[in-house]
């Protein structure tokens, strides 16, 4: 055991009150290394002391100083942090080509991109969220209809899910609970081990097993879901 250094034992007050004020004995007990019996005693007395005016006045200037330099790191916390929004709100503007909000969720389309599903759900977890997981068929037709709108130059659109774990078995990506709203494109899927991830073709508003991972380049959008 450790006994506790005596000087410290009753370092209890700053400003001991009349309510405290007294003797005081502490005794530790316990064995020495050897197995005997060893006791330490500390004792003192606590007499009663009054705060100087002085000494509060000059804590209270010290505080107030804490307290301005604290209030400078806030400012500057804030400036930097500022900042950073900015500059993450600029990335974002840079890769977004279209908006959409539906149930408790924001939607980010991404200007077409090289398909490469970890790369997109990471810039989307970058934002706060995750590459689209779709949970029942009302969200899946919200969104295909919603997608079938968006003129560009690609016309896949990655989702958040994978059958790379059990081929034929759906999972999603970021919560990892089976995806049972599948609604595929005559004919699809038909990629088996070699398409592992999932994606929304625009014009047919219906799903296709495509590539996680594309080359040659083949240009993709990918959709971010953001929890409100
Ligand atoms: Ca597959
Ligand atoms: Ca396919």
């Amino acid at each position: 055991m450790v006994f506790m250094d005596q000087d410290k034992a009753f370092d209890l007050w700053t400003y001991p009150t009349s309510q405290v004020v007294g003797k005081y004995r502490c005794e530790a007990n316990g064995l020495d290394e050897e197995g005997h019996p060893l006791t330490a005693v500390a004792e003192t007395v606590v007499e009663k002391k009054e705060a100087q005016i002085g000494m509060i006045l000059d804590e209270m200037k010290e505080m107030k100083t804490k307290m301005t330099e604290m209030k400078t790191q806030m400012t500057e916390m804030d400036t930097k942090f500022n900042d950073l929004r900015t500059r993450v709100d600029n990335s974002k503007a840079a890769f977004t080509e279209a908006t959409t909000s539906y149930g408790n969720s924001h939607y980010i389309l991404s200007k077409p991109t090289f398909r490469n599903v970890a790369e997109g759900n990471r810039l989307c977890r970058l934002y706060g969220g995750y590459l689209a997981e779709i949970n029942d068929r009302q969200e899946f037709d919200y969104l295909a209809d919603y997608l079938s709108h968006i003129t560009s130059t690609a016309e896949g659109v990655m989702l958040g899910a994978t059958d790379e774990g059990q081929e034929g078995t759906w999972r999603f990506l970021t919560s990892g609970g089976n995806m049972s709203t599948l609604v595929w494109l005559p004919h699809e899927p038909n990629g088996g081990t070699r398409e592992n991830c999932l994606c929304i073709w625009k014009a047919t508003k219906l799903m296709v097993d495509c590539t996680c991972l594309h080359t040659p380049v083949l240009l993709a959008h990918f959709l971010c879901e953001i929890p409100v």
